[in-house]
Order: structure tokens, then C-alpha cells, then sequence
């Protein structure tokens, strides 16, 4: 400081340089460095090109897709358990494409109804594709990269009349699908994730009988998760065909799997860490593997050959939370093991009863990186009704994948899941995952504190770990 200044030019200096500091690194992250506890980490500053975005599935959003297996599943719950109009999402998407951009989203995930675009068989509707072609090109208008998923647990009602996935002809009929769309849509469209989420859709819907079609068979099970992991070769394939023909740039192609971190409930047990390591292997692991290698198999239970292998150019990971599991005895289904209840007392729940663990998300992200592809957050996301806990549970996360990608891990972005509240499934309306809330009786729209939050930590690039 130079001498003879007074006190009151000392000021204005000062607030000068308060400006200036606000002015280049933003309110945003002023606030975030400040606020975040420094520990042994560091300061990551993400890519300029990682994809900061949001995620929505047709059947959770678009209301009224009444032509597929979820709708006549609903009709048998509660008037409140059943999908309903939902978000309104297909008339409304305009305006909440724009909510997404205000906040500074540059990435939408969402997806395409195969019953609204093959309302029959090889009956491929124009209005529904032109409908989509839409969203795309308000998407692009406004800077947000769309990632379009192509079956997100649903299936037209033809289809499961034909046995759904059980049925032989299921990966051909999806590979028409898939060709179709990338045809139709696919010059404006870079990522697509052929399936989502193949081994939770085989355990709800053929071991537990909890999601349509209702079935408790292992056998049954198994053939559908073969037939998943095809449909999604196929259509890889076909994509890469139709991108290539058009001399359109190489899209990437990759599918979406839910990770979960399984603990054992007592550390000291050999049976308890065998449980965890086998759910690890056959939940988290088997099917990427598979892709991978073009097979896969746990010796006397299962096994898996593909048409062809490495059918993957990114990973996508859906993660939420930890299981802590015990094995219940010798069999195959014991050794799986049941869940217990963690009993540490600083354990955070979100409204479904899952536990927050956002370290889980770092360890994930370290195991995953052993397969050498690109690795994107396809979903991470918190229901709860307190919006404090979902600005802390979104930081740690981001935390999490900063200090992962801080030693190397290959991450290109994160999308939190969900843009807006939306139909959970079996679990109805009641939990809220929205960075936007929705009142289904208006169908108003409210930015939530949080979602302001993310896009203070988009705008500003970069987080302590
Ligand atoms: C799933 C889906 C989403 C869910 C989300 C929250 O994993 O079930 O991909 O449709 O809504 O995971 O449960």
C-alpha cells in the first residue's frame, strides 16, 4: 500500500477490489468456495466442455402415454398411484426447456416413447417423431446438448402382448426402433443411451413382480437381461450404421446402469463380504462386462454371448446410494443376501429410505474407471421435501466426481436427476427429486432454491474437494 492515503480512499479501494473479484469469478463461486469445508483435497476446475445437465424419462414426464405396458399396469392402483397427466411434459416442454436453460443447464436428458412413435407394429407415427424432433431443435436453440434415451422401462402395449422382453424377437424389434429414430432424429442428436437401468428393469419386473409385468421367475429373468443386453448391441450397431451412411460426426452410444455401493453389514464377516462383492459383481459389474467383451458369466448361474463386443463408447452410471447386505446362507439367493439397516447414527435417509453416501459416488467412479471409456453421471439425484438437503446432497456429489476426476477418472459430465418432480413409478407421485417443483393439480412450476445452487456451481466451473 502506498503511503499518505487516507482512510476513506482505503475504502474504495477496498470495495473496488470486492467488485472486481465478484465481477471475474462470480457470485456463484465466491459463495461455493466459502461455504465449502476445506479438507485434504484440492480445487478442480471441470472441463470447459463437461456436460452440466438434468434428467426426465416420457413415461415419469409426458402424461398420458396411454399405449404402453406401465398405463394398463396403473390402472389396477390407486387413482393417485397412476401416471395420469403427469408433468404435462408433452405440451409443456417449451417452457421448461427454458426454465433448464436459465439455469444454466448445457445437457437434457430424456426419452423417447416407443409407443408413441411405433404405435403398432412397423407403424412409425410422423407426429409423435416430429414432436420429438421439436424438443431436440428447442434444446439446440438454447444451447442444451439433448442426450436421448431410447427404453426407459416401458414398452408398447403390442409389444407386451408378445411377451415383452421375454419374447425372441424383442432385440430385432427394438433394433427397428432404435434405426428409425436415429434416422429420423439423429442428425441433430450426439449421445444416446440405448437402455436404461437393464438389470433394475429385469429384477422389479421378473424376480420381484413388483413393476409390469409382474413375473417372479429367476429363469425368466435371466432370458430378459439377455435379451436387454442384444437389443442394446443391435442397436448400437444400427446407430453407428445410419450416423455413417449420412456422414453425420460419430455419435456416442452408450447404456445407462444403476450402481449401488453394497457394504457388508458386519466388516467382519467373510460370508457378509462375499454377499457384497457377488451383488457388486452381478448388479454393477456383469452386464458393462458383458458389453465390453461381448460376454459374460458366474459359472453354474449365468451366462451371456453377444453378437459382438465392445458395444460401448461411453459409460453412463445411475447412482443414488449404499446397501449394506448380510448373506443368509449357501444358495445363490442367500448368498445375494438381504439388506440391513445401517446403524451408524450420522446416517442420512432421503424420502424413500435410501441412504446418502456421496463418497459411493467417488468409489463408483474409481471402479468404473478400470474399463478405460469415458464415464458420464447419466443420473444422481435426492427425493426429499427439505430443498436444503438437495443443495448439500448435489455439492457432495459434484464434490465426489471433482475429486475423482482431480486423480484422472475420465468423467464428461453429470446430470442430476430429475429436472422436474414427476411420477416415481410403484412409488407414485410422493417423492420429490425435482430440481423444479411441480403442483400436479396446476401443473405450476417452481425453481427451487437448489436448482439455483447447481447453476451457481455450473456458472462458476469449479469446487473444492
Ligand atoms: C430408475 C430410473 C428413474 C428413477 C430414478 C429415481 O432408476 O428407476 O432411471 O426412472 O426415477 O432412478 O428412482
Amino acid at each position: 500500500m502506498r503511503p499518505g492515503k487516507t482512510k476513506h480512499e482505503l475504502k474504495r479501494i477496498i470495495c473496488i477490489n470486492l467488485a472486481l473479484i465478484f465481477v471475474v469469478v462470480g457470485p456463484g463461486c465466491a459463495g461455493i468456495l466459502k461455504t465449502s469445508k476445506k479438507t485434504a483435497g484440492g480445487t478442480f476446475t471441470f472441463p470447459k466442455n463437461f456436460i452440466w445437465g438434468a434428467g426426465t424419462s416420457s413415461h415419469q414426464v409426458e402424461g398420458n402415454n396411454t399405449n404402453n405396458d406401465w398405463w394398463q399396469w396403473e390402472q389396477s392402483l390407486p387413482l393417485n398411484m397412476r401416471s395420469g397427466r403427469s408433468c404435462d411434459e408433452w405440451n409443456r416442454f417449451e417452457d421448461d426447456f427454458k426454465l433448464a436453460q436459465n439455469l444454466g443447464l448445457t445437457a437434457l436428458r430424456f426419452s423417447i416413447e416407443w409407443s408413441r412413435v411405433e404405435p403398432s407394429p412397423g407403424q412409425f407415427d410422423a407426429k409423435s417423431l416430429e414432436r420429438y424432433r421439436e424438443m431436440i431443435l428447442s434444446l439446440r436453440s438454447k444451447g442444451i446438448e439433448p442426450i436421448i434415451t431410447l427404453e426407459h422401462f416401458t414398452i408398447p402395449l403390442w409389444l407386451a402382448k408378445r411377451g415383452g422382453w421375454l419374447a425372441e424377437e424383442s432385440p430385432e424389434l427394438f433394433k427397428e426402433f432404435a434405426r428409425k429414430t436415429a434416422e429420423e432424429l439423429g442428425g441433430d442428436v450426439h449421445y444416446w443411451i440405448t437402455i436404461n437401468e437393464p438389470a433394475t428393469y429385469m429384477y422389479k419386473s421378473y424376480m420381484l413382480g413388483t413393476w409390469p409385468p409382474g413375473e417372479k421367475s429367476t429363469n425368466d429373468a435371466f432370458k430378459v437381461i439377455q435379451n436387454l443386453a442384444k437389443a442394446h448391441v443391435l442397436a448400437y450397431g444400427e446407430i453407428k450404421e445410419v450416423y455413417a451412411k449420412r456422414a453425420w460426426k460419430a455419435p456416442m452410444v452408450g447404456v445407462a446402469q444403476q450402481v449401488v455401493i453394497f457394504a457388508p453389514c458386519s466388516p467382519f464377516s467373510l460370508w457378509d463380504r462375499i454377499s457384497a462383492g457377488l451383488r457388486d459383481k452381478m448388479i454393477n459389474h456383469l452386464l458393462i462386462d458383458a458389453l465390453i467383451r461381448g460376454k459374460a458369466a458366474i459359472p453354474g448361474v449365468f451366462s451371456i454371448k453377444l453378437p459382438k463386443a465392445r458395444t460401448l463408447d461411453f459409460i453412463g452410471l445411475n447412482y443414488y446410494t449404499r446397501e449394506h447386505v448380510h448373506a443368509r446362507g449357501f444358495l445363490l439367493a442367500d448368498i445375494l443376501g438381504a439388506e440391513c439397516i445401517s446403524a451408524n447414527p450420522h446416517t442420512k435417509w432421503n424420502s424413500l429410505g435410501w441412504e446418502i453416501y456421496p463418497e459411493g459416488l467417488y468409489e463408483i467412479i474409481k471402479a468404473f474407471s478400470r474399463y478405460k471409456l469415458p464415464i458420464l453421471i447419466s443420473e444422481n439425484g435426492i427425493c426429499t421435501d427439505d430443498d436444503a438437503e438437495r443443495s448439500v446432497f448435489i455439492a457432495a456429489h459434484l464434490k465426489a466426481v471433482a475429486r475423482a476426476m482431480d486423480e484422472g477418472a475420465h468423467v464428461i459430465g453429470y446430470l442430476y436427476w430429475s429436472l422436474l418432480d414427476n411420477y416415481e413409478w410403484a412409488e407414485g407421485f410422493a417423492p420429490r427429486f425435482g430440481l423444479v417443483g411441480v403442483d400436479y393439480a396446476t401443473e405450476e412450476r417452481t425453481v427451487r432454491g437448489s436448482a439455483k445452487k447447481y447453476g451457481e456451481i455450473i456458472k462458476c466451473g469449479k469446487l473444492d474437494y
